[in-house]
């Protein structure tokens, strides 16, 4: 078993309570503005600004630390044309047969459909993989710890860093997202969490009309 060890935290900022305020402000101001788009521009992105964000999802808290997340770039268009092709086929039985009635009108005021043009014409696809196991450095198979909560919480960085990058993106969730596997060659141990397009927004774009819940709705102080 490994001994414990600790280093002095690395780092740490504490601001002034007034600065910490409007920090907290800012930010809340900056995260309001984001929205899952799902038209976009075909215009690339640079690399720099995607490994960037992916690090900075890479800092997330995970069980025991075990990091379950694995992340795959697509960019290439003949690869993202196949997951386009096996999305659609999942997404056309959801919507015809699969989905009950109420699933059906949950969606209706975000108007999605089967078709997922944006799985080609946005210039990249991050395809999120939980990591049940793992392996220790000797090669023995181990289990991770909470790994869909754990990435969970590196997606939900993932997309507030490329937000704050000026990047949109859309949680695509075709289900079974099991052909993620096959199409980008991940093992059987790993299952798809979900599937990020990332992207510019094409000009004059819209959005659903939709709210968030006041902080009265989605918090209680004791
Ligand atoms: N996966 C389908 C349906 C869908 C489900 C939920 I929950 C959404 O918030 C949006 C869509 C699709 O991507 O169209």
């Amino acid at each position: 078993m490994t001994e414990p060890s600790f280093i002095p935290l690395p780092e740490y900022e504490e601001y002034p309570v007034e600065e910490s305020v409007r920090r907290a402000q800012q930010f809340h101001q900056e995260v309001e503005r984001r929205r899952t788009v799902r038209d976009y521009s075909d215009r690339e992105i640079s690399p720099e600004i995607l490994e960037s964000c992916l690090r900075a999802a890479g800092t997330a808290p995970s069980g025991a630390n075990l990091q379950p997340w694995h992340f795959v770039v697509v960019r290439d268009p003949e690869v993202k044309k196949q997951i386009r092709l096996a999305a659609e086929e999942e997404e056309r039985e959801f919507y015809e047969k699969r989905a009950p009635q109420e699933w059906l009108d949950a969606l209706a005021p975000l108007g999605t459909d089967e078709n997922k043009p944006f799985l080609e014409r946005a210039p990249a696809l991050i395809a999120v993989f939980a990591q049940r196991f793992g392996n220790t450095d000797d090669g023995k198979k181990i289990k991770h710890y909470y790994a869909v909560e754990s990435v969970g919480l590196a997606t939900g960085i993932l997309i507030t860093a490329l937000h704050h990058a000026g990047l949109a993106t859309l949680t695509h969730t075709p289900s079974p997202m099991k052909f993620l596997n096959e199409i980008l060659k991940r093992p059987s141990t790993e299952t798809p969490f979900l599937l990020l397009v990332v992207g510019y927004p094409e000009s004059g774009t819209v959005v659903p009309n939709i709210q968030k819940k006041p902080l009265d709705e989605i918090a209680t102080f004791v």
